[in-house]
């Protein structure tokens, strides 16, 4: 193994152990510097992991698409991240806190697509991804970043499948009888209003984010299986997740909800 792979399965050994035990790693000790590209690498093998342990990619994640993302996290680029079974919940459904290490929530656009599409194919247009559009829906990510203090730079969230933990969709809606490119996104918990904001913080609209999901997705040799759920990105800044209830309403569109329980409850 060159010096190189070495770096990426060690960060990727690390994160998962992290991830695993819900232990942050303190990266400011002892971290390889990893490039964005290998930053990547580590991210497909730290999903390899989870799929080889018998979770299946149910989608991908987009991060950093609106100015307030960006300024919480201190990051300008657009990152994508790999969506398994095992972050998917219910709509409604709960989220055990004694699994994650800090986790917070924010107010996502998912979009459904209703036929197979392999980004990594040079002939797949924008156009391509429009047309394979079967549903969007309000829906709520759970991020937990493995680092400490939440506290990352560029190629370490990319490393860390870009925090990727949790997420919950909304009934799908039809997206010819939507249009979704001005509609106000609330987060609200234990019935009161965390974040507020609209879809056009999504780089001023959210079908703005599938040239960056073909190029990234290009890039990278990625697979969009019929099916697949993408999140858009966040239109608000996240806020943590604590014990109760988690409504994200989107304005014409719909709501989703979740609820964070303490281990001892889901247990019981
Ligand atoms: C990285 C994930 C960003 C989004 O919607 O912008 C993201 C993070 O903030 O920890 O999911
Ligand atoms: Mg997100």
């Amino acid at each position: 193994m060159s010096a190189r792979d070495t770096a990426v399965e060690l960060v990727c050994s690390r994160l998962d152990e992290a991830q695993r035990s819900a232990t942050p790693v303190r990266p400011q000790e002892d971290w390889p510097q990893l490039s964005l590209d290998q930053a990547y690498a580590a991210q497909a093998r730290l999903v390899d992991r989870r799929l080889q342990r018998g979770e299946q990619q149910v989608g991908l994640k987009l991060g950093f698409t609106s100015e307030a993302k960006m300024r919480q996290m201190g990051i300008d680029e657009l990152i994508i991240g790999v969506l398994t079974d095992g972050m998917q919940v219910p709509d409604g459904g709960r989220v055990d806190l004694g699994t994650l290490v800090h986790p917070r929530v924010e107010p996502e656009v998912a979009f459904r697509f209703g036929r197979d599409l392999d980004l990594a194919d040079a002939a797949l247009q924008v156009a391509d991804l429009q047309g394979a559009l079967d549903g969007v829906a309000a829906g709520i990510e759970v991020i937990d970043s493995r680092y400490e203090g939440f506290s990352f730079d560029l190629p370490r969230v990319v490393a860390d499948n870009t925090s990727a933990a949790a997420f919950t969709t909304g009934e799908w809606v039809d997206p010819d009888s939507v249009q979704i490119g001005e509609l106000a996104v609330t987060l609200s918990i234990a019935g009161a209003v965390a974040a507020e904001g609209s879809t056009a913080a999504i780089l001023g609209h959210p079908l703005s984010t599938l040239p960056h999901l073909l190029s990234l997705g290009r890039k990278l040799g990625l697979s969009v299986p019929a099916g697949s759920v993408v999140l858009a990105g966040a239109a608000t800044a996240a806020v943590p997740l604590l014990a109760g209830d988690v409504v994200v309403r989107v304005a014409g569109l719909g709501e989703a909800h979740l609820t964070g329980v303490d281990g001892g409850e889901v247990a019981s």
